[in-house]
């Protein structure tokens, strides 16, 4: 490529000069310039001065196929050379997005066979809102419109994506967002259980706070509960076994869809290819993106349930909505390779008989002693630690110590790419970490704390 004379000074500099990042503070950035990733392989990425890390986070909870699959990249370039685009609007489409569409029916959790592509989680979480509110329309409920989601929830960065998450950061900036969306309280163990609640009363209590904002608002008004399976950018909020069925309960006894979000947790991230089956979830939405493609074309499908399509289909006449790239060949061809790779490696199977329980083991046995650490949990191949300033009150450091990000750079540092989501340590690698890659993780991991430690008052 064109950068490969340039030194990383001068990609730094016209980085600054140029490029806004995504959820970045420009003035902060610019002054201490961009890290810029060049090349990976497997596991791995590299940046510009040849550091190898070990990518603890799969790109952004997408790469799960790691780095390097050239049979992504011949399915990319096949799908070019033969037909590069060609839209699905108008009575037309092309031959990817319908074989994905019956290959993603396959794989969804009974009870959901349709699908509507867009290119990212953002816009298919756009889309499910109007198609949610759509459906009671169609039924002759249009006052059903309100959708309850989460504090801390993640939903993506569309106006409709940031009116559904649950950032106060990015409520302060929306200028009031989308009407008729709701948050309660999430089913976050960590910083909400109660002294002496059990796990199972805090899921029904988390849960229980659905049934009160639905309450509140009139069930004749309330269209869809939206979540996250395992809530992700938020820290990976591990809910309770109570939380989901319960919620399940709650939103059929007052008529109330459910809308899951499987951006993160989808294709295997788990040990199923849907959380849906882990929680025991019917959905009648679930959204999926990243590891559709683990991450190497912009991709992202609706999966919509028996009830809404039924009405869609048979009821509900044109449905005005649509994107250009809906069903983009070349996505959809490398969805598909990705897919029969998953299939083929046994990845799923692996993450929840294998490498999922050896990360989680091994989190617990070997960082949960640390004394920086409060908590560690796991399921499948997404991970979390809590970092602490006291291990028996599990109090936090204040805020302005940044604790979270000095461990994330010492991780880095050590050679492990992980994410902090303030005091938490968040992991999502891909799904082709074995024991070995793991072990390293666990390793650098360990030695990060040991050097973040060092720099907190009081917890060397
Ligand atoms: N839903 C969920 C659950 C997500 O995690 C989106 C929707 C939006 O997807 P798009 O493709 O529009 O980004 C996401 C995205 C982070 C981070 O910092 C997480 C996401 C995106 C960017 C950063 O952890 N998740």
């Amino acid at each position: 490529m064109g950068y490969a004379n340039l030194s990383l000074q001068q990609l730094q500099t016209i980085d600054s000069q140029h490029h806004l990042h995504p959820f970045t503070d420009h003035k902060d950035l610019r002054a201490s310039g961009t890290r810029v990733i060049t090349r990976a392989e497997g596991p791995y990425i590299y940046d510009s001065e040849g550091a190898e890390i070990l990518d603890g986070m799969a790109g952004l909870w997408c790469v799960n196929l790691g780095y390097g699959r050239e049979e992504l990249v011949e399915a990319a370039a096949a799908q070019m050379r033969e037909l590069p685009f060609y839209n699905s609007f108008f009575r037309c489409t092309t031959p990817a997005p319908i074989l994905l569409a019956e290959k993603l029916a396959e794989l969804a959790p009974e009870g959901v066979d349709q699908v509507m592509f867009a290119s990212s989680g953002s816009e298919s979480n756009d889309a499910a809102v109007r198609l949610v509110r759509r459906y009671w329309a169609i039924e002759g409920q249009p006052e059903k419109q309100v959708i309850i989601s989460r504090k801390g929830a993640y939903h993506g960065s569309s106006i409709a994506g940031a009116s559904l998450g649950g950032m106060k950061g990015m409520h302060g900036q929306l200028g009031g967002g989308i009407p008729g969306i709701v948050h309660v309280m999430p089913p976050d163990s960590f910083e909400l259980k109660e002294a002496g609640e059990s796990d199972e009363a805090f899921g029904l209590r988390a849960a229980r706070a659905v049934e009160e904002a639905i309450l509140e608002a009139g069930p004749e008004k309330v269209a869809a509960f939206i979540g996250e399976p395992i809530m992700g950018a938020g820290g990976v909020r591990i809910p309770p076994a109570s939380y989901w069925p319960e919620v399940q309960r709650i939103c059929r006894q007052y008529d109330v869809l459910l809308m899951i979000d499987e951006v993160i947790t989808g294709f295997g991230r788990t040990g199923n290819w849907f959380a849906c089956e882990t929680y025991g979830i019917q959905p009648d939405t679930i959204t999926t993106a990243k590891a559709l493609t683990s991450g190497y074309q912009p991709l992202s499908a609706l999966l919509v349930g028996d009830r809404i399509a039924e009405a869609l289909v048979e009821r509900g006449g044109e449905f005005y909505h649509g994107y250009t790239y809906a069903g983009h060949p070349v996505a959809c061809a490398v969805a598909l390779k990705n897919l029969e790779l998953i299939e083929r490696e046994g990845l799923v199977k692996r993450v929840r008989d294998v490498t999922g329980p050896y990360l989680q083991a091994a989190l617990a046995e070997r960082i949960g002693p640390h004394p920086l650490i409060g908590e560690t949990r796991a399921c499948g191949l997404i991970a979390a630690v809590e970092i602490v300033a006291d291990k028996a009150a599990k109090t936090r450091f204040p805020e302005e110590l940044h604790a979270g990000d000095k461990v994330r750079d010492a991780c880095i540092a050590a050679g492990l790419m992980v994410r902090s989501v303030d005091d938490t340590i968040v992991l999502s690698p891909p799904l082709i970490w074995g024991e070995a890659e793991i072990d390293l993780c666990v390793d650098r991991l360990a030695s990060a704390l040991d050097t973040a430690a060092a720099s907190l008052p009081g917890a060397a």
